[in-house]
């Protein structure tokens, strides 16, 4: 088996997102595409040689293609081994998981998360580091610099390896493992939530409950884990077959796409409790019966709920949320008097202080949640976490959000999202927000009056690191906000992301619709940023 060098020129559009880069199949499967991007990786890293790579993907179309040219592209460029998930599957938290257990250098995981996938949608790729979390800026940069100076890459002229049987293969100088792609991930869940509680809990037969897979990855881990080690009934786990185009859906568990599992949990006879994930299995969406839990609000509830949980009993050192994720995990830092870190959207942000132990719980508004167990967020363990609580509690999911919401006050919440928007003239609608920055604050709009207006900017505690531009938002002195920012992880035009926050600390006014409840703050975005008049836009394409 020989090292082949091919000479390449750079792609111009291969600049890292929120999370990896996310492109078209299409684009994806021009030549020396995928190629450009694997040796921009290796050439951005340095002392892996002889070193361990894990590597994985949600399954969709393309992804054991990918892995091929990957795995050969690994065997010539140097790395001893490859942890490989049998044909070819890793969830985004199981492969955090398998980086950490086994002290990889590092992994790469193949996936456009929530976006359709199949020949015509989309596919992704992503470096995550030896914490187990995705890329920081400075190495997603760094990747960046390589797709624009890349001459060449090297790839081993050798046969397909097997993927899908367990074992250890030699590829040139270079081994590939496949492992079991649930087993890790599935102990590790057992090491944090008490299996034993949930499981009689379920087996009472009383409470019921639905898991949406939605044709993508989590299937085979939800199957091991609800129905295999807590004996849920047969059938507990929907749509748990992976499949290449996630059955033509949209792999996004939220009320528009997860209208199936939301159905059942709204309908006659519904279950007590029902959740979702996405298409790489680290979003999750939570339900009980005719009822649904705000992601910022399941993030506050788990943060205010953590020491029933066996694995966070002696408490959470710390919690942190992206800026636009609501306030309210905020409020129960402050009463247990813990720190509460504010970050740019995109969980590579989180990993410095899960590293270093300032935060135990992180969130963001976009249905993810996780903590220090692993450095992605992770759907299947937010389940859990909501199980451990449920099972403690013996009230229902709504009870449980109601007696929150009474304690700390409730932050209606909403995102507004306009898809597929003129790139052009969203950037325009930005530059505009931006330029009245300085004349809003102080401002008085109706009875909003503007406390803070600014374009986010953070530096990171640990390494000082600064990001800039990371949203514009706007306060107001009753502590209602509105943030505006693109998208980092659409592949076609720009998706303008609208998020609406308020604040209501009296009971007898918390049981209004969310749109209703955020009515005037939704007419003042458009108002203020003149939404409708850039984006040639009535009204959103998604709200959640
Ligand atoms: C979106 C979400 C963000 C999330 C990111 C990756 O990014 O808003 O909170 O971290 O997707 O999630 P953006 O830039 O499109 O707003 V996933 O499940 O796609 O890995
Ligand atoms: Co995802």
């Amino acid at each position: 088996m020989s090292i082949k060098t091919v000479s390449t020129q750079p792609f111009a559009d291969q600049k890292p997102g929120t999370s990896g880069l996310r492109k078209r199949v299409k684009a994806f499967q021009q030549q020396n595409y995928l190629e450009n991007f694997v040796q921009s990786i290796f050439n951005s890293i340095k002392g892996y040689q002889g070193k361990t790579l894990v590597l994985g993907g949600d399954g969709r179309y393309y992804n054991r293609q990918a892995i091929q040219i990957i795995l050969k592209m690994a065997a010539a460029n140097g790395f001893g081994k490859v942890l490989l998930g049998q044909g070819g599957i890793l969830s985004t938290p199981a492969a955090s998981c398998v980086i950490r257990k086994n002290q990889a250098f590092g992994g790469i995981i193949l996936s456009a998360s929530h976006n359709p996938g199949g020949p015509d949608n989309d596919f992704g790729i992503k470096y995550n580091i030896s914490n187990g979390g995705p890329a920081p800026e400075k190495v997603t940069n760094a990747i960046y610099t390589q797709t624009q100076e890349i001459t060449n890459y090297q790839i081993l002229d050798a046969e397909d390896v097997n993927l899908d049987d367990l074992g250890t293969w030699q590829l040139g100088s270079m081994a590939v493992e496949v492992i079991n792609s649930v087993a890790d991930y599935a102990d590790l869940m057992a090491s944090i939530f008490n299996f034993e509680l949930i499981r009689n809990f379920i087996a009472g037969g009383k409470f019921k409950m639905c898991i949406d897979s939605m044709h993508a990855v989590t299937g085979p881990y939800a199957i091991e884990i609800f129905e295999s080690r807590l004996g849920a009934p047969i059938g507990t786990v929907q749509n748990a077959t992976p499949l290449e185009d996630f059955g033509g859906g949209h792999p996004d568990p939220n009320l528009v796409y997860a209208h199936e599992l939301v159905d059942i949990l709204y309908g006659e006879n519904a279950p007590d409790f029902g959740a979702a994930s996405d298409g790489d299995g680290d979003r999750n969406m939570i339900l009980g019966r005719k009822f649904f839990v705000t992601p910022s609000d399941s993030l506050a509830i788990l943060a205010a709920n953590a020491k029933l949980v066996p694995g966070y009993s002696s408490g959470l050192a710390g919690v942190a949320r992206s800026m636009p994720t609501s306030q309210a995990v905020d409020r129960v830092a402050a009463e247990l008097e813990i720190d509460c870190y504010e970050t740019p959207t995109g969980w590579k942000f989180f990993g410095n202080l899960l590293d270093v132990g300032k935060a135990t719980l992180c969130g963001e508004e976009s249905f993810g949640t996780g903590s220090n167990h692993v450095r992605e967020k992770d759907g299947l363990w937010a389940v859990l976490f909501w199980l451990n609580i449920l099972a403690v509690k013996q009230q229902s999911v709504e009870e449980i959000v109601q007696e929150h919401w009474r304690t700390y006050g409730r932050n209606y919440y909403s995102r507004h999202d306009y898809e597929e928007v003129n790139s052009e003239k969203a950037n325009t609608l930005m530059a505009n927000l931006r330029s009245l920055l300085p004349t809003i604050a102080g401002k008085q709009f109706g009875k909003y009056q503007v406390d803070y207006a600014d374009d986010f900017s953070y530096t990171d505690t640990v390494d000082d690191s600064v990001s800039e531009k990371q949203g514009i938002r706007i306060g107001f002195t009753d502590g209602s906000r509105i943030v505006f920012r693109l998208s980092g992880t659409g592949t076609q035009g720009a998706t303008l992301r609208i998020y609406l926050e308020s604040y209501e600390p009296d009971i007898t006014n918390q049981g209004t619709d969310t749109q209703q409840a955020l009515d005037d703050l939704i007419a003042l975005s458009d108002e203020i940023a003149q939404v409708r008049q850039f984006t040639g836009r009535e009204k959103p394409t998604v709200i959640t």
